[in-house]
């Protein structure tokens, strides 16, 4: 079993988050710290901690992030202008939480990916 995060405590509401979807396989909340207009991390509610750790048995779960993410552009209205979806893999991709999270960024022009 992997080691819990706070997610985990947002998955379960022991912690207050402002959560905009939750199913049996995801959970989408607000980001406590936004980058941008709309900034939202769409979390499997199984812990997986990075990408290296994903395995096939994980594909339905990692797969709905990419259905909730398109209904909450379409929710937030910046689906026409467009957004960016990232995942931050280990200390090179600047991964904080080390339970695999999607950004859902949007509102304003992103500019290019890489600084
Ligand atoms: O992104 C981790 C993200 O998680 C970062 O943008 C802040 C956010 N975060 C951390 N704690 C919370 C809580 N409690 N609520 C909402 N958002 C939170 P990473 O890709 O790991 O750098």
């Amino acid at each position: 079993m992997a080691e819990e995060t706070i997610f985990s405590k947002i998955i379960r509401k022991e912690i207050p988050a402002d959560i905009l979807y939750q199913d049996e396989l995801v959970t989408a909340f607000r980001d406590i710290s936004p980058k941008a207009p709309t900034h939202i991390l769409i979390i499997p509610n199984v812990v997986i901690p990075t990408v290296n750790e994903v395995e096939a048995e994980h594909e339905q779960a990692l797969g709905r992030l990419f259905t909730v993410a398109r209904k909450l552009a379409a929710e937030a209205g910046i689906a026409e202008d467009g957004y960016r979806l990232m995942v931050n893999c280990n200390r090179h991709g600047g991964q904080e939480v080390y339970h695999i999270h999607m950004h859902l960024l949007g509102g304003r022009p992103l500019g290019p990916m890489l600084a």
